[in-house]
């Protein structure tokens, strides 16, 4: 099933300034320069849609996309880039947890990870929070053109070994290239089955 409608709504600095809604939401969030914009403009055919960029730490807002007029797909801005400074990183982490920890209408949040790279401590203590704070979440494993597919299948069992450390359940997996299209349909059958 392909997205036959996307637009940009709105863009919001924290919860406080993001619209009211009673549609659907699902968040991407995931490390600077996973590939969330790109996923985006995958999913939706778009290839301008949400910004894209060659520097990592671009998305810097809670950007809002309504999908069929009945969804919002939210690009987040990305964990872990090393060169913003501390200070303003943190103030990014307390913004995006907030939004996370506070949307009432956010349906799941679809954490997007790099399958071309062994797993991140980054990733996991982010999910492990996921877990803690009883948010609904799904992995999104990215990249998957990147390498054989032996590597990737290798760092996505790594993953979820070492999720098991905190986390009994095992949450809905996808694997996908924002590059070449793979499984993004998956990926939206998966979110409109909520709407
Ligand atoms: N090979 C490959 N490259 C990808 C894929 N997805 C994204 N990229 C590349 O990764 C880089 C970062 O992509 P973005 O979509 O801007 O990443 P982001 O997660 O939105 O980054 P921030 O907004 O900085 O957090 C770009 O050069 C993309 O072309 C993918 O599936 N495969
Ligand atoms: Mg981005």
């Amino acid at each position: 099933m392909k997205i036959q409608h996307a637009e940009f709504l709105t863009s919001a600095q924290d919860l406080e300034n993001c619209p009211y809604s009673t549609l659907p939401e699902f968040a991407f969030i995931g490390r600077s320069n996973v590939g969330k914009s790109s996923l985006i403009n995958m999913l939706t055919g778009q290839k301008g849609l949400a910004k894209v960029s060659a520097t990592p730490g671009h998305t810097r807002l809670i950007n809002f996309f309504l999908i069929n007029k009945k969804w919002h797909i939210v690009d987040l801005p990305g964990y872990g880039f090393a060169r913003v400074q501390k200070e303003q990183r943190d103030g990014f982490h307390d913004r995006i947890e907030q939004y996370i920890a506070g949307r009432d209408s956010l349906t799941c949040v679809m954490v997007i990870i790099d399958a071309s790279i062994p797993p991140q401590k980054i990733d996991l203590t982010f999910v492990e929070w996921l877990v803690q704070s009883r948010i609904s979440f799904s992995l999104i494993y990215n990249k998957s053109d990147k390498g054989k597919k032996e590597k990737i299948q290798f760092h996505i069992q790594a993953f979820e070994q070492a999720m098991k450390l905190f986390s009994n359940g095992k949450p809905n997996t996808f694997l996908v290239s924002a590059k070449d299209g793979f499984g993004g349909g998956k990926l939206i059958d998966f979110m409109r089955g909520y709407c």
